[in-house]
């Protein structure tokens, strides 16, 4: 279970590090399975990330697994209440050689959520060291509040928009989150974050999932949101409740998956910030 520093951690610095989530076995099963449904797709034409890799736990029975992994529900619970809902998913693969980075953001400028009580559990499923581009916070970036972001057209950019905090940021008070496959580590929505390019030859996998407590709602456009119930109950039906994918209704799921993406988009022309899918 998360201890009281590491939640003392999470209110001060605005994450929690790498910590045990998955059996050798277990990483090996949804490593496997993710690369199956999420390497070799292609993007939709000025997209960032392909389809697949945007909210894949309603399509795959995989990824609707993991985001409700008993432990690590237990630990999201630990830091956000016992309600809880999947907003969103990305998964995050950089091949080894590759010059995809991620630039200096706050994940909930793109969400339109209030209050900002996101938290985002990145599950790797590779390892994930300095070489090959992992994680790097700015401790207590969080307390600051959103920060202006500006867009960036840059094709090596992961985010949807280039999407980068606009000023310039101390590099040097960074701490890079290092992780062995199967840890998980928890960042705050407000946490200030970036990471570099792969400069290994292995491939490097990430899943973040994107978690909110059933009291916060997406408060900024007219648009209903929809997000899946994972523990708890959503008691304040702020959002549509999305179906899980059963295996052998692959129609079903991919049609689930299209009208929340479609919500999401539109959901997007209301808030400059969050045009795209992150
Ligand atoms: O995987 C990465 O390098 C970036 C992930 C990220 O920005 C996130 O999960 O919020």
């Amino acid at each position: 279970m998360i201890s009281q520093r590491e939640l003392g951690q999470y209110r001060d610095n605005g994450f929690i590090r790498p910590r045990p989530l998955l059996t050798p076995a277990e990483t090996a099963r949804y490593r496997a399975a993710c690369e199956a449904s999420c390497v070799a797709v292609e993007r939709k034409p000025g997209r960032r990330q392909s389809n697949n890799r945007v909210k894949p736990y309603l399509l795959f029975p995989w990824a609707a697994e993991l985001v409700r992994h008993p432990k690590l529900l237990d630990m999201v619970e630990a830091v956000i209440g016992p309600d809880i809902l999947v907003f969103h998913t990305t998964v995050w693969i950089k091949e080894g050689g590759s010059d995809s980075t991620v630039p200096w953001h706050q994940d909930g400028t793109y969400f339109g959520l209030e209050p900002h009580e996101q938290v985002t559990a990145w599950v790797a499923l590779t390892p994930s060291t300095r070489e090959m581009g992992c994680l790097r916070f700015l401790p207590g970036s969080h307390l600051e509040g959103q920060v202006q972001h500006r867009d960036r057209d840059d094709e090596t950019l992961m985010l949807s928009r280039g999407q980068t905090i606009q000023r310039e940021m101390d590099e040097a008070g960074a701490v890079a989150l290092e992780f062995e496959p199967g840890e998980v580590s928890f960042h705050h929505t407000l946490a200030m974050h970036t990471s570099g390019p792969n400069r290994s030859t292995g491939r490097r996998i990430g899943i973040g999932i994107s978690y909110i407590p059933a009291y916060v709602r997406h408060a900024l456009t007219p648009v209903r949101l929809s997000a899946s119930l994972v523990r708890g109950r959503n008691r304040y039906d702020h959002f549509d409740l999305e179906p899980r994918p059963e295996p052998g209704e692959e129609a079903a799921a991919a049609a689930a998956h299209a009208d929340s993406i479609g919500r999401f988009w539109r959901a997007s022309g209301h808030i400059p910030e969050m045009r795209g899918i992150h």
